[in-house]
Order: C-alpha cells, then sequence, then structure tokens
C-alpha cells in the first residue's frame, strides 16, 4: 500500500494513501457565517473563515489523491430528543450570559444547530460531492451516537487527516475520541480554526502533539498538498473544467476503479454498454443459461444516455457511476417479472427492492436478471428451469449456487457486480466456483425488502464482485439501517465497533482459526492441499493460527438442513396472486408439481415426510440461540485474548462435475455445504475469496483445464470492516504471487 509521509509534530506523519480519511468537522454556516451560533456565541467571524480556503485546497487535493472523504456537521433532531438539557441551559444560565439566544432557536438561517435548517449545511465551497460520508452528529465530538466509527472501519480507514472548526472544541474533541478508538490522526493547522484563536488555537493544538504525541500528530498544510499532488493518473479538478484534451482510455476492464478513471478521463457510459453487449452476444454462446432477463440494448443505453446528463461533472461522480450490474432474479425490479426461477411464483414486481434503488441512484448501470437455483434452494446451479450455466472456468464444472447467474456473469466479466443473496452458502459457493468474491454481510445490515425470501429468518443479502475492494464499495452503498426489514439489525449496533491498529506490528497481525483435521477431511485432496497453502500464506501475511471448538460450527451447520428450518423455507413461500390458501405448503407443492424442480420437490416432500413437531422447531430455535451466544461469546470475541478475528474456511469442500450432482443432487448439493451452512444460523458475515487453481486432472481423470479455488474468511457479528480488511490484504497477496 502506497504510504505518503508529511513534516509534523512532533515527528513525522505517516498515512497509507488506501487507509486514509479527510475528516472534515463542522464547516457548516452556522458556524461560520453571520447570523448563525458562531456570532450568537461572539466570535470573530473573519477569523474563523479563515480556514474556509486551506480546508478548500487540502480537500481538493485528497480528492484528487483518491482518498475517503468525511464532512461532519453538528445539529440537534428537529424536537431536540438527542440534545442533553445541558447543552443550551448551561449557558443560558450563566451569570452575565452574552446568550439571548441559542441552539433550538430561530436565527437568520433558521433555528440554530438543527438538523434540515439553512444554518446547518455546509458552506457552498465545502459542499460534499457523490461518494462521500456525511456525518450527522449531536454532540462535539464525532463519535458519539454516530456512526463513524463503523463508516471508517468498513472502509478499512485506519488514518485521518483532521480539520475544520473550532479547533478548541469539535476539533480537537473529535481528535482525542478518534486517538482513543486507535486511528492515528494528524490535524492541518491552516485548516482549523477558532473562536479565539489568538489564546487557543496553539495550546489547542499542542496538546494533541505534546509529549511524543499525547493525542496524534500536527502539520502543516503545504506538506500535505506536496504530498497529494501530483499523484500519477489524477488531475486536480479545478484543472478540468475544460474537456479532456487526449482521448479517453479505457482498457476493457469492469473492476470498478479501472471504469471510474476511465469515466474520469472523459469516457462515455454508452461506450461501455456497446462494448459490453457485444460480449453478452458472444458468451451466451459459450455459456447460456446465466440470464433470465436482460435490458435490451437499447434500454441500456437510454439509460447510460440519462446518467451521462444526470452527472455532466466528472470529478464529481457517484462511486458506482456507469458500473454494470445485475440482480439475482428473487430480487424485485419495478415493471420486470421476478421469477425465483419458480414459474408458479413468477410477477411483475410494482416496486424495486430498496437495494436496487440505492445502486440506480449512486450511478449503477442495470443490465438484467441473473438465473438462480429454484427458490434459492441449492449450491448446485443445477436446479433451475432457465438453464443451468457451467463455471466461467470449465464447461464440465458446475456453477455452484443458489446465486449461480450471478456469479457466472460476474466471473465472465459481462457485469461489474451482482446483488444476490446467502442464506446457506448460495453468494459464497458460486462466487469459489468462478472465481469471484461474495461477500455476504452481517444478517439484517442490508435491506432485505423487495425480495423473494428462501428462509426469511436466515435470508442474507450477498454481493458478488471482481475483488474484494469492489465488493466493499458496493456494500457502502446498501448497507443502512431500515426499519422495514423485521430482521434489520439495531442501529445502535453500529455505535460500537473494536478499536482498530493503525501502526506498529499489531497492525498487520491478526487471530484467525480454521476447522480441525476431522472436518478438513472431507475436502478433496487438491483442495486440502491449496487450503494448506492458504494457511502458510496468512501466516505469512501476519496471521497467528488459534485453535477453535468446532462443535458449534458442525451443529449449527447440522440445524439448517436435518433440523427444521428446511420447513422455514415453506413458510416463506409468499401468497400467490389469485391463489387459494397458498400458505399450505403440501397444497402448493400438489399444486405446482409440474413447474417445481424434481429435486427441490424432493426435499420438500422429505422434509414434510419427516413429520417435525412445534416442539422440535422451538428446540431448534433454543439450540440456534445457544450456538450463536457460544460462538460469539468464545470464538469471536474481539475484545477478549483468546477470541479470533475471523474462521477460515475452504468455501466448499471440492468441485462437483455437472455429471456428479446429476448422478447425486442432494447428497452432493449438502457436501457442498458443509463449510457455508453455518454462517448465517451463527450470525456471522462472510467474505469467500479466490485463493488459487486447481488442475482439473487432479479432480477428475483425463480433464484438461483449471477451475479456481476459494476461501472464506467468516467474522462474528458487525465485525464485517474487520473481515474485509484481513480478506483484502490476503487477495492482493495471492494476486501479487499470480496465483489466481
Ligand atoms: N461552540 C463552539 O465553539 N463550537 C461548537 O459548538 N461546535 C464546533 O466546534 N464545531
Amino acid at each position: 500500500m502506497a504510504t505518503f509521509t508529511v513534516d509534523a509534530k512532533p515527528y513525522a506523519y505517516n498515512f497509507p494513501l488506501a487507509a486514509t480519511a479527510l475528516l472534515v468537522i463542522d464547516m457548516q454556516r452556522d458556524f461560520l457565517l453571520p447570523g448563525g451560533f458562531g456570532e450568537v456565541q461572539g466570535a470573530n467571524l473573519t477569523a474563523v473563515q479563515s480556514a474556509i480556503e486551506p480546508t478548500r485546497k487540502l480537500l481538493e487535493a485528497c480528492r484528487a489523491a483518491g482518498l475517503a472523504v468525511f464532512h461532519t456537521r453538528e445539529g440537534q433532531l428537529p424536537d431536540m430528543s438527542d440534545c442533553p438539557s445541558s447543552k443550551p441551559y448551561r449557558p443560558a444560565v450563566a451569570p452575565g450570559t452574552q446568550y439571548t439566544t441559542g441552539i433550538g432557536d430561530k436565527g437568520k438561517m433558521g433555528r440554530m444547530l438543527i438538523r434540515g435548517e439553512y444554518g446547518h449545511g455546509l458552506v457552498d465551497e465545502l459542499r460534499a460531492i457523490p461518494g462521500e460520508v456525511v456525518i450527522d452528529k449531536p454532540g462535539k465530538g464525532a463519535f458519539w451516537q454516530t456512526e463513524l466509527h463503523y463508516e471508517l472501519k468498513a472502509r478499512g480507514i485506519t488514518h485521518l487527516i483532521i480539520c475544520g472548526v473550532t479547533t478548541e472544541c469539535c476539533v480537537t474533541a473529535t481528535f482525542r475520541e478518534a486517538n482513543d478508538r486507535g486511528f492515528e490522526c494528524c490535524a492541518v493547522i491552516e485548516a482549523t480554526s477558532g473562536y479565539n484563536d489568538k489564546v487557543f488555537k496553539d495550546v489547542s493544538l499542542g496538546i494533541l502533539h505534546w509529549s511524543q504525541g499525547l493525542f496524534g500528530f500536527v502539520s502543516h498544510l503545504q506538506p500535505f498538498l506536496d504530498a497529494l499532488h501530483p499523484l500519477p493518473g489524477r488531475e486536480l479538478s479545478s484543472a478540468v473544467e475544460t474537456p479532456p484534451q487526449t482521448p479517453p482510455e479505457w482498457d476493457g476492464s469492469l473492476d470498478m476503479p479501472s471504469l471510474q478513471a476511465a469515466y474520469r478521463s472523459g469516457l462515455s457510459p454508452v461506450n461501455v454498454v456497446e462494448a459490453l453487449y457485444a460480449k453478452i452476444e458472444a458468451y451466451e454462446k459459450v455459456n447460456p443459461g446465466a440470464w433470465i432477463y436482460r435490458v435490451p440494448l437499447e434500454g441500456a443505453l437510454a439509460m447510460a444516455r440519462d446518467l451521462t446528463a444526470k452527472f455532466p461533472d466528472r470529478t464529481a461522480l457517484p462511486p458506482l457511476y456507469g458500473v454494470p450490474y445485475t440482480v439475482k432474479d428473487s430480487i424485485d425490479v419495478a415493471g420486470i417479472a421476478t421469477t425465483t426461477a419458480c414459474p408458479p411464483l413468477s410477477h411483475i414486481a410494482t416496486t424495486s427492492a430498496p437495494i436496487h434503488d440505492t445502486v440506480v441512484r449512486e450511478g449503477a448501470l442495470f443490465i438484467g436478471k441473473a438465473n438462480l437455483d429454484q427458490l434459492a434452494t441449492g449450491l448446485t446451479g443445477q436446479r433451475s428451469p432457465y438453464g443451468a450455466p457451467s463455471s466461467v472456468f470449465h464447461r464440465s464444472f458446475i456453477s455452484g449456487g443458489s446465486s449461480s447467474g450471478s456469479a457466472v456473469l460476474v466471473g465472465a466479466r459481462l457485469c461489474s457486480f451482482s446483488l444476490a443473496t446467502d442464506t446457506a452458502g448460495s453468494g459464497r459457493v458460486p462466487a469459489a466456483f468462478n472465481g469471484v468474491v461474495g461477500f455476504k454481510p452481517t444478517r439484517g445490515t442490508v435491506p432485505f425488502v423487495g425480495v423473494t425470501p428462501a428462509c426469511l429468518s436466515l435470508d442474507c443479502i450477498a454481493v458478488l464482485a471482481a475483488t474484494v475492494p469492489d465488493a466493499r464499495t458496493v456494500w457502502r452503498v446498501i448497507d443502512a439501517f431500515t426499519p422495514a426489514d423485521p430482521y434489520a439489525k439495531r442501529p445502535e449496533l453500529r455505535y460500537y465497533a473494536r478499536h482498530v491498529n493503525a501502526t506498529g506490528p499489531l497492525a498487520s497481525t491478526f487471530r484467525f482459526a480454521i476447522p480441525p483435521p476431522s472436518a478438513l477431511a472431507s475436502c478433496s485432496p487438491p483442495y486440502r492441499r491449496l487450503f494448506s497453502d492458504t494457511v502458510t500464506r496468512l501466516q505469512n501475511l501476519g496471521g497467528r493460527l488459534h485453535p477453535v471448538d468446532w462443535t458449534p460450527f458442525q451443529q449449527a451447520s447440522a440445524l439448517l438442513y436435518d433440523g427444521s428450518f428446511v420447513l422455514e423455507r415453506l413458510a416463506s413461500i409468499p401468497d400467490l396472486p389469485g391463489a387459494e390458501n397458498s400458505a399450505d405448503a403440501a397444497a402448493f407443492l400438489t399444486r405446482h408439481r409440474a413447474d417445481l424442480h424434481p429435486v427441490i420437490l424432493d426435499i420438500f416432500h422429505a422434509a414434510l415426510a419427516r413429520g417435525t413437531s412445534a416442539v422440535d422447531a422451538y428446540r431448534d430455535l433454543q439450540a440456534r440461540a445457544a450456538l450463536t451466544a457460544r460462538v460469539r461469546n468464545d470464538v469471536f470475541s474481539p475484545g477478549r485474548a483468546l477470541g479470533v478475528d475471523v474462521l477460515v474456511v475452504p468455501t466448499a469442500p471440492t468441485h462437483f462435475t455437472v455429471g456428479e450432482v446429476a448422478a447425486e443432487p442432494v447428497g452432493r448439493n449438502s457436501a457442498l455445504g458443509v463449510f457455508t451452512h453455518a454462517g448465517n444460523v451463527l450470525d456471522l458475515c462472510a467474505v469467500a475469496c479466490p485463493a488459487g487453481r486447481v488442475r482439473v486432472g487432479e479432480l477428475v481423470d483425463g480433464e484438461e483445464g483449471e477451475v479456481p479455488f476459494g476461501v472464506t474468511f467468516l467474522g462474528g457479528s458487525m465485525t464485517d470492516g474487520d473481515v474485509l480488511r484481513i480478506a483484502a490484504r490476503f487477495e492482493a497477496m495471492v494476486r501479487a504471487e499470480g496465483v489466481i
């Protein structure tokens, strides 16, 4: 990772570009312009405004260098329910107070320091652009009652360049809080100011770096401008007000950073769509069955043209601008059928899933809906009436499922990402078999709304993408608390997260566990060998191997298909328009015999035949709670000495051929999930990554070619940011070694 150095106090400040964010504190009208709260406080506004221009320069340089940018705004909710009484009361009752008005009172720019009022907004010079994060905070420090820590960790940020107003108040309060959380911070002298700089500024900043860096570092602006500018391939936005002079460069790659760089240099999404559709047509002849619906070329071109009209400023493009994407066909897109690969369930969606609307709003180009195992039930990709695509690597090998089409389309580079689902491994197994990344965030963080469920209490959205950073980019867009999702995690859970290790040996150390030899024995010989290579690589990356009690994972896995949860799949089948008694699972199966995949029918009939009682179901729920608590407390316990950061497993135990699955469709399907089934039962997050290649002759005598091998990093609930960081480091290593 490129690391930059600037002169600073108490000594040089080093910051890794990809792990650094600029944090601009409270550059709001209320603090900086006449008639706001700053004026009420008796501030010399001209003095405080002196920070605006240096902050603008710093912001421009950081944007041009591709740094993450965060802005904060101080303000209360309109009903002030988030405002401690002392905040307005203390100054108001002070003897001889100058305050005749205060927080919540009407001023010239609306109610002072109230969210949504004009004065609460950022000054025009420092407005946030698409893709930048704006954190609304009720207090002085930016971490209290906000998602700042979660958002920083979600992006793998460990270093903060801090500026804004006021130095003596919110800037240093936030700086000190960030320090406790492990962030390595540097304040920028010219880009911060306060209401009494003569008395406070030097002292406030001096305390930060006193005593060999009590809280962190302080530097001047110029060293940052020198360090950040110019970076190869980037231009300062002020320099590109005229159209680019050189033709746009695009290497044809759909990786998001390549696309974004090409769009910034003038490439049109129209050209991308044209090139892509030619490729799609050609691939259809090679490996059909990945699509259920494709947006016609004319429609895609129209959307691409709309995008260019909507975002004319190439220096301020949203994070998914012009990024072609697909959805698994259990996710609703208004006006298009959602089939869930189950014709009796097919219906034209009247509204889109919120995640679809969100990615489109952030610039993504929707090009179609991907095939899946019927009812999102299966890990093979062999259970759909719309065909069975094979692995993008080899015609004889399965694509994996249930998100079969999603993984194939990303693997064949026919879209940059696909939104899919993962209940028992449906986003991970196909990722492994097509050499792509499958990220299953913590359940209940990404809204599962507008999606036909497979097993509602275990369902989770998954992102399939070419790389870990791409999956992370999509996740940052769709990760949002949604009250409409009854399984949404409480938003407060985002307020707490473990500290970061920003510097020193601990910054690259992590603790990991692996399945015991008895569990790994289910892997094919090449998979065992490649997994062993993975363990060595992780140790070389700084990972320390810890023992783990495998029983809860094994028991959780068994609960999924041997217990009552398989019946929840029947309970999850939504009411069918016009059908009577559709909640009656047995009647549904009988009525739609002809339309259901024979393997799916067998699975459900077998589950019903077990005669599971309500007592069994409650026992399973209790077992799930007990196992989840055990794993939370004893395995992924990041605050404790014995906890591990990640459990690393082979994503699947082997890769079957189409013929092998046809010969034993249920048994081989179950075998595939041995390392994925427990994920959602135990409330874990998971990142499946490519980790090597297998010569297929090692799996099937006489076959030629290669198929990918993948591993999955599983982490405790809400530790997605940490798990992605480890996975990204591993991915960079295997990429650099050329083994994927
Ligand atoms: N009052 C004061 O000096 N500052 C604040 O209330 N907020 C910030 O510093 N942003």
